[in-house]
């Protein structure tokens, strides 16, 4: 039995990709097959080619996820690829090469100095056999018989021209990099710290770059544990630590090409995350946290492959992400902002630690590196770090100095056995469980979550993917909750200050709401301001959009007043958001709800807006860019045209859910809804529907507005039936198709009365409809608990004289005899001021 479920399907387009009106071209070269020499020449080239274009114009393929990369954000967003041999593409740019660069491939050092004058004087590196004697011999590099002899002459003779904020430790035969290197006229240097006269070398010449300087390094970084590892024992001479006493920010990456590029074309989304709300009445909680270990690599390459995982997307997950991203490949950043925003589930955290790999130990290059860090926390809204702590003592630990920026939200330590808690003010935890095995993770994290309510599990990105982390909180059961990062740390902070600081008289009152502007486009943000006196836990807005589920953002207090901005719906249509404010006491309160519509044009009349569609590459005058008959709003995969199953010649018939919600609940009003669509247009769409050998009635399903979904209204159901679903439908050339579907019905529970919205002035008796085998209802108001009913009738009554002038949620939930969680139902109920 498969029931897709309708909100994915109704949630559009996989991301990213756009076009623009006039295309432009870029020379696109396969490098897979090419030799040493050739990558090298083209690295460089292209380095020269693509410095300060206003568009970049010539992209190298080393992987199979380069092309991937061109083809997912490029490709469609106003780059027409014209693929050219190596040799094509330098008669192609033979205008823009200066002069050329004699190096000895047996003397591999002198690689490097060769990237290091191409970039000075545009020139090309070559080989005595790939030499051309109509060009400019520029320098003969193969003069140099060894490494720091030619090391020694490039820190004189070539450093004082190149570029003093940046470096690069290189191994010769690694390509990728050497294009942004010859851009940005970057040293690169073969020495190993490891080597013992290498190492000083390589302190001299770190010595000699400005405060602050990135120093990108060749090599994958491993885990923060090993990192630790090597402070506890020596620090020694290995190149976290080197980097750290020269006060230069290490950038760990094995694999990176294409910067040149990726640099020069902008974000085309606003790098804005959406935080889903988890209403927080569970036992414990846990969060996935995908880690690169801080390499500019992973969010370049595993993390695609990991992006592509049929899990992802699903389930509640958290991603390192590189800061620098930001600067160096933007468009590749917001093709994973978009899609975050598809799914809502995914959430993205600062690698460590911040705007360098690791803190420096100069207290005044340390300064430098907090402002940076609180910086890019605010350019890309990675505002929760992860952080590695390598200090000896806790008055140099990082996280102190840290939580005092405004833009940083809380602290992931990886690699650091710690629990949570506050660092002023700021959530901070430790790695509870790094995860790297799914039956051994998945006993760790219970383990764990018996003795702490907050568990961090690390996972290890090379060995798991998200399948994987779906298998591992399938076996956690209903007591523990899977939750994105964000909200991980906004409850832990809550819960840390409750149990330490305890409940306090301090009352707070929440007087005042407004929001501007009155009138946002798509693009733009929504800052909601609100007035509140007395003591706050917790100041939040809950918002969504069109219905979507819920997303939040904190207030935080400024001035007299709380602000939170709502990120750009970068849809059109209805926005609805509420202020609930958690006091001293515990005591949550709600503002009124507020709903504002986002105005935003919608040339094909698809359900989707020219801005949105723009920003997923779609044609914003085509309801159905790929042509194949499922609108881009419905359709997943809206460049790709889907593929028709085998065997059916009708139309096809697709994300069969009920709704409200899938599995239906017994009792409750409930409709039954498919995506029905066709190239040739859908002529009739039926349906029966039968318990066993009963029949539950049959009819036509009916066109739900312009859409292409189709729904037909359900008899109640009964806890423990199970109903199948018989849809059949034609399309515009008169052919058939037919799908049956079945699904148990389970356990409906619903508020009866008072209806939401009801002002309530006295006493009054929640009555509570519950239908199948509950064990347990539970009543919660404002999310804690007020009453448990083991038996029907199910009532709560509730005095409102005890509570504030506010709206007030009532939630209800029904439990089966192991405690599972099986359906709930809330109400918001308002109450007035009080008359004197
Ligand atoms: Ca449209
Ligand atoms: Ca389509």
């Amino acid at each position: 039995m498969i029931l897709l479920a309708l909100l994915v399907a109704m949630a559009g387009p996989a991301p990213a990709v756009a076009a623009e009106t006039a295309p432009a071209p870029a020379t696109l070269v396969d490098l897979r097959e090419a030799d040493a020499p050739t990558k090298l020449a083209l690295a460089c080239l292209q380095g020269i080619v693509n410095r300060g274009a206003e568009r970049p114009v010539l992209y190298c393929v080393h992987t199979a996820q380069d092309r991937a990369w061109f083809d997912q954000v490029y490709a469609v967003r106003g780059f027409k690829p014209e693929e050219k041999t190596p040799a094509e593409a330098i008669v192609r740019f033979a205008d823009r090469i200066k002069g050329e660069v004699l190096y000895d491939p047996a003397q591999p050092e002198t690689v490097n100095l060769a990237t290091a004058l191409t970039g000075l004087e545009d020139a090309l590196p070559v080989t005595a056999a790939t030499r051309d004697a109509s060009r400019k011999l520029v320098e003969d590099l193969t003069r140099f018989k060894e490494r720091r002899e030619a090391c020694r002459w490039a820190v004189e003779n070539l450093l004082p021209r190149c570029n003093q904020a940046k470096l690069a430790v290189l191994k010769p035969e690694q390509m990728g990099l050497r294009d942004y290197l010859v851009a940005e006229k970057i040293l690169p240097v073969g020495l190993d710290p490891g080597v013992k006269e290498e190492a000083e070398l390589l302190r001299t010449l770190l010595g000699k770059l400005e405060p602050g300087a990135l120093l990108f390094w060749g090599e994958r970084i491993g885990t923060p544990v090993e990192t630790r590892a090597l402070f506890v024992r020596d620090p020694g001479d290995a190149m976290p630590a080197l980097a750290r006493a020269t006060a230069t920010r290490l950038v760990p990456g094995a694999d990176v090409a294409n910067l040149s590029f990726h640099a020069r074309v902008p974000a085309y989304a606003p790098l804005r995350q959406y935080k889903r709300l988890v209403e927080h009445h569970l036992a414990s909680y846990v969060t996935f946290l995908f880690s690169g270990n801080g390499n500019l690599d992973f969010g370049l390459g595993r993390m695609s492959t990991l992006w592509d995982d049929a899990a992802r997307g699903y389930l509640p997950l958290g991603w390192e992400l590189h800061p620098l991203l930001a600067e160096l490949a933007p468009a590749l950043l917001s093709y994973y902002y978009v899609d975050a925003w598809w799914a809502g589930v995914d959430q993205f955290v600062m690698a460590p630690s911040g705007a360098g790999y690791l803190p420096p130990a100069d207290p005044k290059a340390f300064e430098a590196f907090v402002a940076e860090t609180n910086e890019a926390a605010r350019r890309a809204d990675l505002t929760a770090l992860s952080v590695i702590d390598v200090s000896a003592s806790d008055h140099d630990r990082p996280w102190a100095r840290l939580a005092l920026q405004p833009a940083v939200r809380g602290f992931l330590a990886a690699g650091t056995p710690l629990g949570p808690t506050l660092s002023l003010g700021k959530p901070l935890i430790g790695e509870t469980v790094r995860v790297a095995d799914v039956e051994k993770a998945t006993e760790a994290i219970l383990a764990a979550a018996a003795k702490q309510r907050f568990v961090l599990a690390v996972v290890d990105a090379e060995k798991l993917t998200p399948t994987d982390v779906a298998q591992i909180a399938a076996g956690l059961g209903r007591g523990i909750r899977v939750v994105t990062p964000y909200y991980f740390l906004d409850l832990l902070g809550e819960r840390v200050f409750l149990d330490t600081v305890g409940p306090t008289m301090a009352l707070a009152k929440l007087t005042k709401v407004t929001f501007s502007p009155r009138e946002p486009g798509p693009d733009e943000p929504i800052t909601v301001k609100a007035t509140i006196s007395g003591g706050v836990i917790d100041a939040r807005v809950k918002y969504n959009i069109n219905g979507s589920p819920d997303f939040t953002e904190p207030l935080a207090k400024i001035g007299d007043e709380y602000h939170a901005t709502i990120p750009p719906t970068l849809r059109g249509g209805k926005l609805t958001f509420k202020v609930r404010v958690t006091d001293g006491l515990f005591r949550t309160t709600w503002s009124g709800e507020c709903a504002l519509d986002i105005k935003a044009t919608d040339s094909d009349g698809d359900g989707l807006c020219d801005y949105h569609e723009e920003l997923c590459g779609l044609d914003p005058k085509n309801k159905d860019t790929d042509s194949d008959g499922l609108f881009d709003a419905n359709d997943t995969a809206p460049l790709v045209p889907f593929p028709r199953p085998e065997g059916v010649e009708g139309p096809i018939i697709t994300a069969i859910a009920t709704a409200p919600r899938t599995p239906p609940a017994a009792g409750k009003p409930m409709a039954l809804r498919a995506l029905v669509f066709d190239p040739t247009g859908v002529k009739e769409v039926t349906v029966k529907v039968t318990a066993g050998e009963r029949d539950l009635g049959r009819g036509e399903m009916k066109q739900i507005g312009t859409t292409q979904v189709y729904e037909y209204p359900l008899p109640t159901l009964v806890a423990g039936q199970t109903i199948t679903f018989t849809i059949g439908a034609t399309n515009g050339a008169g052919k058939a198709s037919l799908v049956t579907e079945s699904v148990p019905v389970t356990v409906g529970i619903r508020i009866i009365s008072p209806p939401t919205n009801t002002l309530i002035q006295r006493p009054t008796t929640i009555r509570i409809q519950a239908a199948g085998k509950v064990a347990l209802v539970r009543v919660l108001l404002n999310g804690f608990e007020v009453a448990r009913l083991a038996k029907p009738p199910y009532e709560y009554v509730w005095n409102p004289t005890q509570y504030d002038a506010a709206t007030h949620e009532v939630m209800v939930e029904a439990f089966d005899e192991k405690g599972m969680l099986l359906d709930a139902d809330a109400v918001y109920l308002r109450v007035p001021p009080k008359r004197r």
